[in-house]
């Protein structure tokens, strides 16, 4: 059985839809859930979806994923401009990571300029809303799957 991808989200997106639409857009993090659900699935890939606004809980998951997980999209929230710990803990994780944010965080203040898990990210996509996760799920369907071709032309 193939290990999911873990869609691990930081602090205040749940809050997602119900806040400065102008920036986050109108849609809820459930309904972000549900369309990566529904990617994932046409991409033959399993997903596991969080949302957590305490940093310590997720590095705990990125150190899960380690054994638990094949890959990792992750929106630290503001998190992303602060965490040495989660930079840390996805440098440990030795995964494929694709960092992703709903905003352009280089059109906003800048202080979101600089982003702590971009030197453990595999790739980053910002400023395209909820369809940047669905974007990183193309990209880890395309590495995973690079992995399993070489890695049966090394077993047979
Ligand atoms: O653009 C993104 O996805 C961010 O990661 C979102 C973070 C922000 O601190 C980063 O700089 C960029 C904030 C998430 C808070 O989301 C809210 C959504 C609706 C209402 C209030 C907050």
């Amino acid at each position: 059985m193939a290990k999911p991808v873990y869609v691990l989200n930081g602090p205040n997106l749940n809050m997602l839809g119900r806040r400065e639409p102008a920036i986050y857009g109108r849609e809820t993090l459930d309904d972000v859930r549900g369309r990566v659900q529904t990617h994932a699935r046409s991409l033959g890939l399993e997903v596991e979806f969080r949302q957590s606004n305490h940093e310590g809980e997720l590095v705990t998951w990125i150190q899960d994923a380690r054994e638990a997980a094949s890959a990792i999209v992750l929106n630290a929230g503001a998190l992303t401009h602060t965490s040495i710990a989660i930079l840390d803990a996805l440098t440990a994780a030795e995964l494929p990571v694709i960092e992703v944010h709903l905003s352009n965080i280089y059109k906003r203040e800048s202080f979101r300029h600089h982003s702590y898990v971009s030197p453990a990210a595999t790739g980053v996509i910002c400023g395209l809303g909820p369809k940047g996760y669905l974007l990183a799920l193309d990209a880890l369907a395309d590495i995973l799957n690079q992995g399993t071709r070489a890695t049966k032309r090394r077993t047979g």
